[in-house]
């Protein structure tokens, strides 16, 4: 850590998520401060550390990684360089705050499990927001304390009002689903071992070629299924929505967001335009409890284990979803490091 006490980060990546969290390491949490940015767009990288004092910028991220004013490292980068940056963060020993996915395949992410193990030290946080997000922690806290009984199934909705230009049908999984995996393994503590995808006929307003919506069904190892309605060219908003079932009741998350209006003959209230909308107290959480645990030394949240586990989810979806079959999860043995 630097001589006064706060954590030097260098952001690798300022795409949309990175240049948010770099805004947000400056202007909204404390303990931290931008000392690096890398992008491979060096015009990119220089405008955004001009309005940092003490950033500079570089286009090769093992040159930010060296750089003496950094202690730690926030991949921001596309799925595909995340591996490459989780090992040149090892060889440093720096501690990581990786957005999702860890990486985009079971087998990249397994080399990073390995390499972390090799270190002897758990030394990563995988992003998954949502883990951080009021209603969530609410929702967790009831099922851990059993307050409803046993859960036996959830109900997730993830409406997006759009996509952007390029998004497949691969991509309704590996970038959207994938938070419902995540708070599926993380809310019922189980993994999941088998995905089932339907494909109704999709609305005119997807772009061609894109089966929107589908329905994704999970069986976890506990027997509990899981189904999640993805719509990402709903039109009208963001909405992401969980309902558990449990033996003794259902408690339901998503729904009430914001003020409840009366007027000119209709009540209703408004919808969050988008995701960064949505979670923004999330993403804000989540990176100042990164930057907390760092400064004491330690590592929590969401693991590299939870990444893989999601990776092999997401690779077993697309089978689901290519070949309409059920497709069990083949997923490795847990490693000691992160029972
Ligand atoms: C995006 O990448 C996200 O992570 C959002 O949370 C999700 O709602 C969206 O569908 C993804 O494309």
């Amino acid at each position: 850590m630097t001589s006064h006490g706060t954590l030097g980060v260098a952001v690798i990546g300022t795409g949309r998520m990175g240049s948010d969290h770099v805004r947000r390491i400056n202007d909204v949490i404390s303990g931290a401060r931008v000392a690096a940015v890398a992008d491979i767009d060096a015009a990119r990288a220089e405008h955004l550390a001009g309005g940092i004092e003490g950033c500079t910028p570089y286009t090769d991220p093992a040159a930010a990684m060296d750089d003496p004013a950094v202690d730690a490292v926030l991949i921001a980068s596309p799925g595909p360089a995340h591996e490459a940056a989780l090992l040149t963060a090892f060889a440093r020993d720096l501690p990581v705050l990786c957005e999702k996915p860890l990486t985009p395949d079971p087998a990249s992410a397994l080399r990073v499990l390995a390499a972390e193990q090799e270190l002897g030290h758990r030394r990563v946080q995988v992003g998954f927001m949502r883990r951080y997000d009021a209603d969530y922690l609410a929702l967790k806290s009831r099922l851990q304390q059993g307050v409803h009984g046993r859960p036996l199934m959830l109900h997730n909705k993830h409406r997006n009002a759009d996509t952007p230009p390029g998004f497949t049908n691969a991509m309704m999984i590996h970038d959207s689903v994938v938070h419902e995996i995540d708070v599926t393994r993380w809310l019922l503590d189980e993994e999941i071992t088998a995905v089932r995808v339907l494909r109704p006929a999709p609305t005119a307003n997807a772009p061609e070629g894109l089966s929107d919506p589908q329905l994704i069904l999970f069986e976890t190892a506990a027997g509990q299924v899981v189904d999640t309605e993805l719509f990402v060219n709903c039109g009208f908003g963001y909405q992401v929505s969980c309902e558990a079932v449990c033996e003794a009741g259902t408690a339901r998350i998503g729904d009430d967001r914001g003020v409840f209006v009366n007027a000119a003959g209709r009540w209703g209230g408004t919808l969050t335009p988008g995701f960064v909308e949505r979670f923004e107290e999330a993403y804000d959480r989540q990176v100042q409890r990164w930057v907390d645990a760092t400064r004491r030394g330690e590592v929590e949240g969401p693991s590299c284990w939870d990444g893989y586990a999601a990776a092999a989810v997401c690779e077993a979806g697309v089978r689901a979803q290519q070949s309409g079959e059920r497709v069990t999860v083949e997923l490795a043995e847990r490693p000691a490091l992160y029972s």
